[in-house]
């Protein structure tokens, strides 16, 4: 078998890291030093100006746009030149898809035909628009409100539907709270509520990634992508995160979407510094912060952060992604119980990444009306089909409550399994079996 180089992945001592270590200058030498290569900081000058860096004194990040909110390019410049206009046509349509399945499984939540759901209403142009510059090899970790991604990487709507219904098509077999997506390929993570375990995930299989390629330079290289939102970005594993990703150099993409809220917490009252992108300089990783309701601007930032985290290696890049969250946090919250209806009319009349997509296209003479209203009914009947099938389809046996954990079955299972199938055998009037696969004997 081929050795597998390991020079990459090894820890070089701090010794080696500096060229002169400090203890070698002679104390006559000292005097005309500008800097010292400390091992912290080995590009710092000495100064002799004491100046606290303030940084209510240093201009905000710029927002990087490719397309303006009437759908004008900015810079002819910086148009999409590697696209065409069918392709275009079809982000369009993903991003309505994702709409208009939103409206429909929140109304289904709400007439009790569903536990949970929640939208992206505001976001379609971050997750469809950075899903366009990854390949289907490239691995994804999101958070929940990335459903684009998984629309634009191929996930039907069937696929969609037995996930929300958990029935027994669904590839987690039923054991996940409804949005908790997940696919073996396109590599999709399974979605997990616990906020930012993922972005400590995202940087392992990125190193894992990494040293594959290194191992088989003949493989096609790929990256991780991460989504996750600027709430999740206080907990520890964001942080923990992006530092082993700069220190290890691993080819990661993290995409923060910053759309002002942690359910009921404004950015406001998240943060004193510039968003979550000045986070990633203090990392010494690789930045933009990009205006998320132009899908052209996430995807050049995108394709351009793809071919930087592969490059000499292998490097992280954060993408903070501006936008607003239009809708309530989940069918579990009411918005208008912390902010004022006025914010989010405002928002919506002003700035929407599919309006502005939609004036994009009208300019071009690529959609008009008619196109509009047809190709929006035909989205809402294919979904309504989805629905019903899925609502229909039998959930997986009960036995499949139990396994997938271990190989095989553990006797503490087995006894559990036993006692489950006692309790229903004794009360058969408490439950209603006939929705699960083979009934009881699905046990
Ligand atoms: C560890 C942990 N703490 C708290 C929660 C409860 N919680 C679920 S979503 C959420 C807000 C997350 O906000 P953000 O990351 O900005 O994403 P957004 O919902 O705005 O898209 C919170 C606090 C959780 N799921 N996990």
């Amino acid at each position: 078998m081929e050795q597998f180089d390991l020079s990459e992945a090894r820890f070089r001592p701090v010794s080696e890291l500096i060229e002169t270590p400090i203890w070698v200058f002679s104390v006559a030498n000292q005097g005309v030093q500008s800097s010292v290569r400390f091992p912290g900081a080995v590009d710092s000058k000495f100064t002799t100006e004491m100046s606290f860096s303030r940084p209510s004194n240093m201009p905000a990040m710029p927002t990087y746009r490719v397309m303006d909110s009437d759908g004008t390019i900015v810079d002819e410049k910086h148009a999409p030149t590697d696209v065409s206009d069918e392709e275009v046509l079809t982000w369009y349509k993903n991003m309505l898809t994702v709409n208009i399945m939103d409206l429909i499984m929140f109304e289904a939540q709400r007439q009790g035909r569903l536990s949970f759901y929640m939208v992206s209403a505001g976001e379609e142009g971050i997750a469809v628009g950075s899903a366009t510059a990854l390949s289907p090899d490239d691995v994804v970790f999101a958070q929940y409100r990335e459903a684009g991604v998984l629309q634009q990487r191929g996930f039907t709507l069937q696929e969609f539907m037995s996930q929300l219904f958990s029935n027994k098509n669904d590839a987690g077999r039923g054991r996940n709270m409804p949005v908790h997506y997940g696919k073996a390929y396109p590599k999709q993570y399974t979605i997990s509520s616990p906020l930012a375990t993922q972005i400590p995930q995202a940087t392992g299989a990125a190193y894992a990634l990494k040293l594959q390629h290194l191992q088989n330079p003949n493989n096609p290289p790929s990256i991780v992508a991460c989504y996750f939102g600027e709430g999740a970005a206080s907990e520890g594993d964001f942080h923990a995160a992006l530092n082993m990703a700069a220190t290890r150099s691993c080819p990661v993409v993290f995409i923060c979407r910053n759309n002002g809220y942690a359910i009921s917490t404004p950015t406001l009252e998240q943060y004193r510094g510039d968003g979550i992108a000045s986070r990633g300089i203090g990392y010494g990783i690789d930045t933009i912060r990009v205006d998320g309701n132009d899908i052209f601007a996430v995807r050049e930032a995108t394709k351009e952060a793809r071919r930087m985290a592969l490059a000499d290696g292998g490097r992280p890049i954060l993408i903070e992604a501006m936008s607003y969250r239009v809708s309530h946090h989940s069918t579990s919250d009411d918005s208008f119980a912390y902010r004022a209806r006025v914010e989010v009319e405002d928002w919506k009349r002003r700035d929407n990444p599919i309006i502005r997509l939609r004036k994009w296209l009208e300019n071009k003479g690529l959609w008009n009306e008619d196109l509009e209203r047809d190709t929006r009914d035909e989205i809402r009947r294919t979904v309504l089909k989805e629905f019903s099938a899925a609502e229909r389809e039998k959930k997986p046996p009960l036995r499949e409550a139990f396994t997938d954990v271990y190989e095989e079955l553990t006797e503490e299972a087995q006894e559990q399994m036993k006692e489950l199938k006692r309790i229903l055998e004794t009360y058969p009037e408490e439950y209603d079996l006939r929705e699960f696969e083979d009934g009881i004997k699905g046990l």
